[in-house]
């Protein structure tokens, strides 16, 4: 049957840093020394935060944590693009986004030790609670972007979500309603190439995820994850194209999850040692400090002083998340639902009266 083409499409890839750290000075972004730094503390910061949660998780102090190891330039470089009026809405392997937006570490601590009050993030933060059910929060971000038009708000909405979350419906409800009212949103996709143990290539047939866009009416682009300087302008340039009005755009960054899915998780089990390794030589940390090192903004001594600093700073937080009064046991009730049902408001009392009569009696 002879056909011809009716409509042509690509899908661009931006890389700005090589593996190696080296630029392509024609596409570097408007960047100050004092801010390339700023971007190499804040990867640094969110690191050795993981690494402490994750010593922690083991050590019975946190609950179940998700990893971002490998992910800090795609969190970061995004994070940074946006200003204090934008919003944010985080899936749940965005603690790199919250600490560079400034929520308090001990929030983010208490949030995984499952104590409530980690989600009581400061309103003027314009930073959505954690959404562990996959996607759902991504109608809530194109729910918001259309409210901030109707308000003639000159803001951006960030959503921040995995590989996997764009093969449920409420990623494509909202990209569609995004497209058809050229809704100021930024759809973050941290493709880490896994979704538990389901790599990629079983999650869809499409070669790229940005391309899922071009199917919606608007842009798709697929960037370096590991290259901070590639997301940090892909990121800027859809932030500003979303508060003037251009609608939305799509951030494919290839990343990889390098650690396991959560401290529940083995991945040992799915994934071979000669698959992680090529992408351990991707760390965007060092791929930044390659470059630094280059234009003299990094030597060790100033490394040893970031990292001495970041160490403070986490160990701070956990000292003040150890100083928390214990949560309110009934507050997992109450952070559930506004008024509680009968049942739950039994099963509730009923927890409450268990735990009255453990307490040591008063002589
Ligand atoms: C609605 C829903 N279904 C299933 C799960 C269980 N689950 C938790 S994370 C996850 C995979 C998510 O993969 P992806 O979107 O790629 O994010 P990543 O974990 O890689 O950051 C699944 C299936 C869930 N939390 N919510
Ligand atoms: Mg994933």
């Amino acid at each position: 049957m002879p056909r011809k083409p009716i409509k042509q499409f690509s899908v661009e890839w931006l890389q700005i840093l090589d593996e190696l750290g080296r630029p392509d000075p024609s596409l570097m972004p408007a960047l100050s020394p004092k801010e390339i730094q700023s971007l190499y503390e804040w990867m640094v910061l969110s690191r050795v935060f993981d690494e402490r949660a994750l010593a922690l998780q083991r050590e019975g102090r946190l609950g179940t944590y998700a990893p971002i190891r490998g992910q800090e330039a795609s969190q970061v470089g995004s994070a940074y693009a946006l200003g204090p009026s934008d919003w944010v809405f985080p899936a749940f392997r965005e603690m790199g986004v919250g600490i560079v937006r400034g929520i308090p570490m001990r929030m983010l601590f208490q949030y995984w030790s499952g104590d409530e009050r980690g989600s009581e993030i400061p309103l003027h933060r314009h930073y959505f609670p954690t959404s562990i059910p996959v996607g759902t929060h991504i109608p809530h971000a194109a729910g918001a972007a259309f409210a901030a038009k109707l308000r003639k708000d000159p803001v951006a909405v960030a959503v921040y979500f995995g590989d996997g979350a764009t093969s449920k419906g409420d990623f494509h409800e909202a990209m569609n309603l995004a497209g058809i009212f050229r809704l100021p949103v930024v759809f973050f996709c941290q493709n880490n190439q896994w979704a538990i143990s389901v790599p990629v290539g079983r999650q869809t047939a499409a070669p790229t995820l940005a391309q899922k866009a071009i199917a919606y009416g608007f842009d798709g682009l697929q960037v370096d994850g590991n290259d901070i300087f590639a997301v940090y302008r892909a990121a800027k340039e859809a932030v500003e194209k979303a508060r003037t009005g251009g609608g939305p755009t799509f951030i494919e960054c290839l990343t990889y999850r390098m650690a396991d899915h959560t401290t529940a998780d083995d991945a040992s089990r799915y994934r071979t040692e000669a698959m992680l390794k090529p992408w351990l030589a991707k760390d965007p940390i060092e791929r930044l400090r390659k470059f630094m090192e280059t234009q003299n903004l990094w030597t060790p001594p100033y490394g040893e002083q970031v990292r001495a600093e970041a160490d403070r700073r986490v160990a701070e937080s956990v000292r003040e998340l150890e100083e928390q009064p214990p949560p309110d046991p009934a507050d997992m009730f109450r952070y559930t639902y506004y008024e509680l049902t009968p049942p739950l408001k039994e099963q509730m009392d009923g927890l409450l009266n268990f735990l009255k009569d453990r307490e040591p009696k008063k002589e």
